[in-house]
């Protein structure tokens, strides 16, 4: 797709700097004569982000959808639809965690543009931890994140036909693709859309040659495909959350969609263990009590809204409750599995590996995210709990 073509979609315009200030004026965000500063933040792999500030304070953020993924350029269509998903993904999901998202102030459909709040006192929580800061709030906000959500857009929660409603309000076939590709897909494979280090070229290879292994993604794959359990955010990593000490807000839901628990659930804890391969000492072991904790404060938060609110008769039978966790573990260790893989060697990687300076460690610190991805796929039916999983992961990360 070329830049003419963007231009040509039915009521369509890429935005501008100028056009941002023209728009909110017209919508009444803004007031005619007002002065503002406007300037283009967006770092992300997908959009286009206005930040707005006028002189009378008020503050704004335009965030809008291009075509095609600015990652890779206009060669990658993509279908503007995604704007509408995020934002009623935000409002959604801000049913339930008022505190956790920012505010939708405005939708646009066909200029794919959502106003909303601004956040910029605050930092990409990726952007921060890989400076060395530590949210003291992140871990238990991203616990109720996910546990308010997921439940309540369960079955458990809503009606059939309210969540078979939602089921299609929010099917994303598009920017599910993407995950299918870049995650389950492409990193097993010798794929054009993948990107390492010549010195991974060994164990990568090694791991296209791993059936036992490719087995199980296949399993885990279509369990993404398959299994519509909750309104994910679909797209849940720390680059998808703002923090400072006292807030934390999470961003960017386009990839929300009916998909397995366990797909969120385990995105959060395998971003959050990427710094565990990268900190030493104390600073080490807060991410690995973190990382436990998300696990352990969710099953809390999902067993009280379980048994207090819920749709199914089913849930009264003894042992459906274990069950069912049970299943979402297993689900979350083999997440965690793919997105340590496909971070490593896949097309979209993480600030916290990629900034190791030194060439060396870089590779060495690699190399062990791949071997903890393939333990955690590996053993996701045999470990019964994420103490387990981490001290093995410690294992690996301490040796020399
Ligand atoms: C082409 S999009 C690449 C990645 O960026 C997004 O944030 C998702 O994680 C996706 O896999
Ligand atoms: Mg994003």
């Amino acid at each position: 797709m070329t830049i003419d073509s963007v231009r040509k979609i039915e009521g369509y315009e890429p935005l501008t700097e100028q056009l941002v200030v023209s728009y909110l004026k017209n919508i009444g965000l803004l007031k005619q004569t007002s002065e503002v500063k406007v300037e283009e933040i967006g770092d992300g792999n997908l959009n286009y982000v206005f930040k707005v500030q006028s002189v009378d304070n008020t503050k704004l953020i335009v965030k809008q959808a291009l075509p095609y993924a600015k990652v890779v350029g206009e060669s990658w269509p993509l279908t503007l639809k995604r704007a509408q998903i995020e934002a009623n993904a935000l409002k959604k999901h801000g049913q339930f965690v008022p505190h956790l998202v920012p505010n939708v102030f405005h939708i646009d459909e066909q200029l794919a543009v959502t106003v909303m709040e601004d956040l910029s006192h605050l930092t990409i929580a990726r952007t921060g931890l890989v400076e060395g800061a530590y949210y003291p709030k992140l871990a238990s906000a991203l616990t109720t994140y996910l546990a308010q959500t997921l439940y309540n857009t369960s079955d458990f929660a809503l009606h059939p036909f309210e969540k078979k409603n939602l089921q299609v309000a929010f099917s994303n076939p598009e920017l599910c693709k993407i995950t299918e590709d870049l995650i389950f897909t492409d990193p097993y494979y010798d794929n054009e859309t993948n990107n390492f280090e010549e010195g991974l070229q060994e164990i990568v290879k090694e791991l296209w040659a791993n059936d036992a292994l490719k087995l199980e993604v296949a399993q885990i794959k279509y369990s993404f495909l398959t299994e519509g359990e909750a309104l994910l955010h679909g797209d849940l990593h720390t680059g998808s959350v703002f923090a400072s000490e006292e807030e934390i807000k999470v961003i960017d839901p386009e990839f929300a969609f009916y998909g397995p628990i366990g797909f969120d659930v385990g995105q959060v804890i395998a971003n959050l263990l990427f710094q565990a391969f990268v900190r030493e000492g104390e600073a080490r072991q807060r991410i690995l009590r973190d990382a436990e904790f998300i696990w352990n404060d969710f099953v809390k938060q999902f067993t009280v809204l379980w048994k207090t609110k819920n749709e199914q008769q089913h849930a009264l039978i003894p042992g459906y409750l274990n069950v069912f966790l049970k299943k979402v573990l297993k689900d979350t260790f083999g997440f965690i599995g793919t997105e340590l893989i496909r971070r490593t060697i896949g097309l979209a990687h993480v600030a916290d590996l990629d900034s190791i300076a030194n060439n060396a460690v870089r590779i060495e610190t690699k190399k062990k995210v791949l071997r903890v991805g393939e333990q955690f796929i590996l053993n996701r039916e045999k470990w019964t709990s994420i103490e387990q999983a981490v001290a093995q992961l410690e294992k690996v990360v301490n040796e020399a």
